[in-house]
């Protein structure tokens, strides 16, 4: 099974900014220095940690692939780098986090994927810029980007030869050309300063069968609309390409005690479906917590969704897009010559669907079987046809309960 037939995976943003609980990025937005953000290193002890309990978790709210930072903008590296002390080995936890990772998400089954952030707020030759916590010294250090992108691609390199084969590597970003908000020059960095052709290279010999996203700020394998859900199918020069929306649970990507905004499961399971019914992926978001967990919220809504997937898995796994234009509010995923319909409101007992008669042989509910009575209006009777007002020749109508059956 390939990566567009999972479909479905889970994101996990884990590290310090656990700890002060408040958005991955607040060393940045709370302006910290280094001192002040090492009092997280110096407590940073996911007692809890389980990475066998996040893969089950993963696998039975239907994700069939993980993807954790395995460094994020803060620079802390969740495995034993040879390069920098700057690590969990270090910390009062004391060891590798990363490879029981693989381990778990491989006796599950799971697809694993390594986040790396190309943005260090660590690193002392990462030339200060408009992203980073210090940007009112931006342009005025004597750094050199040099200096880090060998830093950089020795970790890379680390990572893809220490734990076997990886499936997906994540690079988080690119932003050449971004300036302060007056106008000023904002130092940005792309594929000049992270060398991403060279780095691009190296990663496919290390890892020949690897997918690589495009945030180097060079063409990857897919692309990753982040926290929205693309209108259509995506496309570059007209062509179809593969893509995965990356979404939140509460809007942080690292765990946020405080946050209220929390998604519903039904919202989450439209946004599967959506991404779906338009050839995509949804990588779906936890942060555990500083005790390396996932917090009980989290929990509750991958099961509710977990739930639903038991019953509607073959609607979205080996799914794709649907040649058939749904309806308001509906979608379409097709998987070979079965068609499923997903509606997003239920509606008054009859939906109607255009182009589809004469081509579904038999319909059913997809949650309990039940069969779905349908019928087809005679177009030369239509004016005279009381019930359903007139529809387009072709059109097929489904007769649906008045009430929604519990799913
Ligand atoms: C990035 C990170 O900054 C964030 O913390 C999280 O890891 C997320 C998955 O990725 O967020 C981005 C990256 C790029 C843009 C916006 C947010 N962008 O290009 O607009």
């Amino acid at each position: 099974m390939s990566f567009t037939d999972w479909r479905f995976g889970l994101f996990v943003h884990f590290g310090l900014y656990a700890l002060p609980a408040r958005h991955e990025w607040v060393k940045n937005r709370e302006r910290m220095t280094d001192e002040d953000y090492q009092v997280y290193f110096d407590h940073f002890d996911p007692d809890l940690y389980d990475p066998v309990a996040w893969a089950r978790t993963a696998r039975a709210a239907g994700m069939r692939y993980v993807v954790l930072t395995t460094k994020h903008h803060d620079g802390f590296c969740l495995w034993d780098s040879a390069v920098t002390d700057y690590t969990v080995a270090n910390t009062p936890y004391g060891k590798d986090l990363i490879g029981p990772f693989v381990d778990a998400c491989r006796a599950e089954g799971l697809g694993v994927g390594f986040y790396h952030s190309l943005i260090d707020w660590h690193h002392p030759e990462f030339p200060i810029d408009v992203n980073h916590p210090q940007r009112d010294q931006a342009g005025t250090d004597d750094r050199d980007i040099s200096v880090y992108a060998d830093y950089l691609h020795a970790q890379v390199r680390e990572l893809l030869t220490r734990y076997g084969p990886i499936d997906i590597l994540w690079f988080d970003f690119s932003y050449p050309d971004w300036k302060f908000d007056d106008g000023r020059p904002g130092f940005g960095k792309g594929k000049d300063d992270w060398r991403s052709e060279e780095l691009l290279a190296m990663v496919r010999e290390l890892q020949p069968g690897i997918l690589v996203n495009d945030r180097a700020d060079v063409p990857g394998d897919f692309t990753t609309p982040e926290q929205y859900q693309p209108a259509g199918p995506m496309t570059r020069d007209g062509k179809p390409v593969v893509w995965e929306a990356c979404q939140t649970l509460n809007g942080s990507w690292g765990y946020d005690r405080d946050n209220l905004d929390w998604k519903s499961p039904d919202l989450l399971v439209r946004m599967l479906i959506d991404s779906v019914s338009k050839g995509g992926n949804l990588l779906l978001n936890v942060g555990p917590t500083g005790r390396g967990e996932f917090d009980s919220r989290a929990v509750a809504t991958l099961d509710q969704i977990g739930r639903w997937f038991r019953q509607h898995e073959r609607s979205v796994r080996g799914a794709g897009p649907s040649e058939f234009v749904p309806p308001t509010d509906c979608r379409y995923t097709q998987r070979g010559n079965r068609l499923y319909l997903h509606l997003f409101a239920w509606p008054m007992q009859h939906v109607h669907l255009p182009g589809l008669a004469g081509k579904v042989r038999y319909a059913q509910l997809l949650h309990d079987a039940s069969e779905i009575l349908r019928t087809v209006e005679d177009p030369n009777r239509a004016a005279q046809n009381t019930t359903m007002g007139g529809q387009p020749e072709g059109t097929l109508t489904l007769h649906l309960p008045i009430q929604r059956p519990d799913v």
